[in-house]
Formats: structure tokens, sequence, C-alpha cells
């Protein structure tokens, strides 16, 4: 899933792990609450980057961009890009939520320094 090495924790995608028979808190053989760490890590939520359509941006500048930010080929990009011309918004991608935030903050301001209106933003996946 996109990550290197081993899962340290296989489970439900929502980061529960639940049922404990012997109704422990999941921290076998440690000592407290207090000083262990967290046995039941939450799965970082993902969130889907959005782009949306104007009337002014070339479709040759959002081509570009899904390219340049989003690591798509010349064939998706177009594809992408024309779904948004067509259908008012498009998933560009699905990441943590860090990532996601540079990717809208990257493509705003490469928007923005070519005096183009191309707005994206973040929607929880
Ligand atoms: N609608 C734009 C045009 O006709 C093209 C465009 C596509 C703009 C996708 C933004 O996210 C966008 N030039």
């Amino acid at each position: 899933m996109g990550t290197v090495g081993v899962p340290v924790h296989a489970g439900p995608d929502d980061g529960e792990r639940g049922d404990e028979p012997d109704g422990g808190d999941g921290g076998e053989g440690q000592v407290s609450l207090a000083t262990r760490t967290r046995a039941k890590p939450k799965k970082p939520s993902q969130f889907k980057v959005l782009m949306l359509n104007d009337d002014y941006t070339p479709m040759e500048f959002v081509v570009m961009v899904l390219k340049r930010f989003f690591r798509m080929d010349m064939e998706q990009a177009t594809q992408v890009m024309l779904h948004v011309h067509q259908r008012g918004v498009g998933v560009c991608g699905i990441y943590p939520y860090e990532i996601a935030e540079t990717k809208v903050n990257q493509v705003m301001d490469f928007a923005r320094q070519n005096q183009h209106p191309l707005q994206c933003t973040l929607e929880k996946a």
C-alpha cells in the first residue's frame, strides 16, 4: 500500500482492531497506560486532492500541473483535465493529510505565479 517495509499491525482499515476477549487494553506485557506507547496506532486518514474547473485556465496548463505535481503521464493528465472540464471537479490523487495539503499549496502557488485562477482543494477520502 505505497509504504516500504512490513506493517507493524495488520487489521481493518478503520485502524481499530477491536475485540479483546481477555478484556485487556492491548498492551500485553506493558507496564502501565502512562508509559507504554500506543498499542493501537491510528491509520493516518486519507484525503482526496480535488481540482476545480474554471473558464480561464488553459487546458495545457492544467495538464502540466497534473504531470508535474501528481506524476501523471500525458494520457492520464489529459483524461483527468477533460473530466474536470466537463464535470466541474475531479480527483488528482489520494494522500495522507500533510502530503495532500502540500500538493494543494504547490498547485495554488504555481497557478498564482502564472496568473491563472485554477483552484485545488482537499476532501476527506
Ligand atoms: N475550462 C478550462 C478551459 O476551457 C480548462 C480547465 C480544465 C480549467 C480543468 C481548469 O481544472 C481545470 N480553458
